[in-house]
């Protein structure tokens, strides 16, 4: 991940975990000898060595958050970044974005054809439920619906019919696109790791209590997120971004900077980030009212949380 001094204990905390979350991504997905290779070799290559895997990050971080050890959403975590990636392969596809190059290297279709990057995803997909199990029923539930036509794959099909659409161009509209294509599954991964936390405690899942703040927490980073990803596809090079950059401008994408310019979208998101942050000490007094035995943990969470929603604006990557 691309950090400055000033998200220090988000890159601490990305450092710490990122070979766990690499070892249970291992362990959750078949070895690539096993039949069908093909389909397996396919299903790594869009995996490793990956992006920034944020999403597995936030699942960790919404476990702490919740009062868990992250250690617990471990399985969880690789569920996310298994779903995420399957959404890359199938984005990247002729028939959606069409694009050449996805995390430094030729997409998934180049390399092993359209019909096994369609089926690498659909069983990247797949296997991203067994994983999220782990986290419990409501964890499946949640990600069942941050990802399909309510949600991730709803935005999609907005986001396509909007390229086509240039005269309906409006911010409602991009919003919309946005917290279902991308916002979704980043709050998913926020309440997923809340859930892990609670696993093997009476109610089995994290209480509403919790999951409603964090829940608007994860709204305004994903929106956020997304902001900066459209600022990024304009001023960001393809080595930094590991993709080509000034594609949406290309399809003719309906994005922030094509309807208020690139200043004021960084700004939005800026004050987006901003929101999410001042969201921080309700997610965290909702924990702590939860779970009175998570005392310290829950410092550490706060900065976590408060740095995230600044990485997630200033990132070059
Ligand atoms: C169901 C056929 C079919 C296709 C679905 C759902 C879908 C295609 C695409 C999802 C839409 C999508 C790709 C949104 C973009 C979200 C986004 C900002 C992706 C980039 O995330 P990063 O920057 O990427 O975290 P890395 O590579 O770092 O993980």
């Amino acid at each position: 991940m691309t950090t400055s001094a000033a998200i220090g204990p988000f890159l601490a905390f990305v450092r710490r975990w990122a070979e766990p979350v690499e070892a249970a991504l291992h362990a959750l997905l078949p070895a690539v000898a096993e039949p069908p290779a093909s389909l397996h070799q396919a299903m790594h290559y869009a995996l490793f060595p990956g992006g920034k895997r944020l999403r597995p990050m936030l699942v960790l971080l919404g476990c702490q958050a919740a009062g868990g050890d992250p250690q617990r959403a471990l399985r969880a975590a690789a569920a996310l970044e298994c779903l995420h990636t399957y959404s890359l392969v199938h984005d990247d596809l002729p028939c959606m974005d069409d694009d050449d190059l996805r995390r430094g290297r030729p997409t998934c279709h180049k390399v092993h054809g359209e019909a096994m990057a369609l089926l690498a995803g659909d069983a990247l997909l797949t296997v991203a439920f067994e994983g999220a199990a782990d986290a419990g029923a409501a964890a499946v539930v949640e990600l069942a619906r941050a990802a399909g036509s309510l949600g991730m794959v709803g935005g999609q099909v907005e986001d396509l019919a909007a390229e086509g659409d240039p005269t309906h161009h409006t911010l409602a509209r991009v919003q919309w696109i946005h917290d279902h294509k991308t916002g979704a599954l980043i709050t998913a991964s926020l309440l997923v790791g809340a859930h892990a936390a609670f696993v093997g405690t009476p109610g089995g899942a994290a209480p509403a209590s919790i999951l409603v703040p964090l829940r608007r927490y994860g709204d305004l980073l994903g929106r956020a997120f997304q902001i900066a990803d459209d600022c990024l596809d304009l001023t960001g090079t393809a080595a930094e971004l590991g993709k080509n950059p000034l594609a949406d401008v290309a399809l003719g994408k309906l994005t922030w900077p094509a309807m208020i310019g690139l200043e004021p979208s960084l700004q939005a998101a800026r004050d987006l980030a901003a929101e999410a942050r001042a969201m921080v000490p309700t997610v965290l007094a909702a924990t702590a009212a939860a779970r009175p035995s998570a005392g310290s943990m829950l410092d550490a969470a706060a900065g976590l949380l408060q740095d995230v929603a600044s990485y997630a604006v200033e990132r070059r990557s």
